[in-house]
């Protein structure tokens, strides 16, 4: 899939996690922006992952470590065929199996999360997993920066360098907020690329907003032999609706009928200028 293509793809993720929010009238609407571009991108060029191959324990896997963005993952997996469009419109619905955080009751998920810190300790058993048995399949899991405060990622992180697992893809989605406040208010982080680096990981930093840069990266896996690949994705919570950029009280809200309104004429207006 080319990167125009990708591009209009993400717009139109946009727009269902907007509707799908709307009506539900519950998500995380900021945090599902900021990491639909990198979801985009692991799923349309990089991972092979797919209704008919996801049982195959050697297909790659991907393990949504901030799980509350959910409504991003819902929308990517119906996109590639996983179950039909429609059902998302079941989001929060009594008795819907589409509920506010991942679990394995959703065909193309790999694991139930939202209580932040796990996911990365179960993508370090499966990466390792992989290589016991000798498969050449490759681990993405994605976890938020506020998650890093939960001290068993970085435990996680030291397994995965003693354990040398250069198949698995860590990616922060840096977006500088977390539920409440700024990361570095609330729990600092900086120099984050640097503690990564001593933590053992070969670390690259880019736009996580960017399918150029996400693509060009992604594509040069495993970015050193022997290392837990980390992508330092820098993006913006809310990415693509102007007054939900960087805001803290998007992490959970929901638009009103002229925000929505105005989002959806944003999108329409950034697809037309592609
Ligand atoms: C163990 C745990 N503690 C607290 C929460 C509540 N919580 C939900 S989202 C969130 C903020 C996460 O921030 P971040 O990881 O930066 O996510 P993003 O900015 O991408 O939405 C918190 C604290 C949780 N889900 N799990
Ligand atoms: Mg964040």
């Amino acid at each position: 899939m080319d990167v125009r293509e990708l591009k209009r793809k993400s717009i139109q993720y946009r727009r269902t996690i907007l509707r799908i929010i709307k009506q539900a009238n519950s998500g995380h609407t900021a945090g599902s922006l900021s990491c639909v571009d990198i979801l985009n991108v692991l799923y349309n060029h990089v991972m092979n992952i797919r209704p008919d191959n996801f049982d195959d324990p050697c297909r790659d896997h991907y393990i949504q470590s901030k799980g509350h963005s959910v409504e991003a993952l819902y929308t990517v997996l119906a996109d590639r065929g996983f179950y039909p469009e429609a059902e998302l419109d079941t989001l929060c619905k009594f008795g819907s199996r589409f509920v506010g955080h991942p679990t394995r009751k959703v065909y193309g998920i790999e694991h139930n999360t939202g209580a932040l810190g796990h996911g990365l300790s179960v993508s370090v058993g499966l990466a390792l997993a992989a290589k016991k048995d000798g498969c050449s399949n490759r681990v993405f899991t994605l976890l938020g920066d506020g998650e890093l405060a939960e001290g068993s990622s970085w435990e996680a992180l030291m397994a995965a360098s003693h354990y040398r697992l250069d198949n698995l893809t860590i990616i922060v989605d840096r977006n500088t907020l977390q539920i409440t406040d700024r990361t570095e208010n609330v729990m600092g982080l900086e120099p984050l690329a640097d503690k990564f680096a001593a933590f053992g990981c070969a670390v690259r930093t880019c736009d996580g907003n960017s399918i150029e840069e996400l693509t060009h990266l992604f594509d040069g896996l495993p970015f050193e032999p022997g290392k837990p690949s980390l992508v330092l994705a820098k993006t913006i919570k809310g990415k693509g609706i102007s007054f939900m950029e960087d805001t803290v009280k998007w992490h959970h809200k929901v638009p009103s009928e002229d925000e929505y309104s105005a989002a959806i004429h944003e999108l329409d207006r950034a697809e037309a200028s592609l």
